[in-house]
């Protein structure tokens, strides 16, 4: 083998092992560039959702309001105002809505991830949590005389959730 070949050869081999170390290291930019894009998405999701998201509603701070005998809270924007708080047995709590859309309050139930009828002012009972539609200014109040956890949803809208957590 005459020197010039093998110089060659040398020389075509270094050429491809830097031309596969550079391709590796281009492969690896464009992965982590995918999982920047990934990421800052993901970020984008989560940001959205903390404040659009209906679960929000339900998976926020629990208010502390036992040394309140009385409470009220606003209906707006489709939203309880205060969705979870806390409260101490023999509370009353009022809701009002502001919307122009009729909402309610309504204890969980089966079936109730799907619009459903509301009771009517009628059927409304004092020892039941489930109100009648409310008109923009219109308030619903029950009083939580049973020590234990109240999720309750709206009605016509079951993505509007709150919770009531009743203590001694
Ligand atoms: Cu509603």
């Amino acid at each position: 083998m005459s020197k010039k070949i093998t110089a060659l050869i040398i020389l075509s081999f270094i050429l491809v092992s830097v031309g596969v170390v550079f391709g590796a290291f281009q492969l690896a930019g464009i992965l982590q560039a995918k999982d920047g894009i990934k990421q800052s998405s993901n970020h984008d999701v989560t940001n959205s959702d903390g404040h659009h998201s209906s679960n929000d509603q339900a998976s926020g701070v629990v208010i502390d309001l036992t040394s309140q005998s009385k409470v009220s809270m606003d209906i707006k924007d489709f939203k309880y105002e205060k969705p979870k708080i806390k409260i101490k047995k023999g509370t009353i709590v009022t809701w009002t809505n502001q919307d122009a859309i009729q909402h309610n309050v309504m204890k969980e139930h089966d079936d109730d991830d799907t619009p459903h009828d509301p009771p009517s002012k009628d059927e409304v009972k004092p020892d039941v949590l489930a109100g009648q539609l409310l008109s923009r200014g219109e308030s619903y109040s029950f009083t939580f005389n049973e020590v234990g956890n109240n999720p309750y949803h709206c009605s016509p809208h079951p993505y509007m959730k709150g919770s009531i957590t009743v203590v001694e």
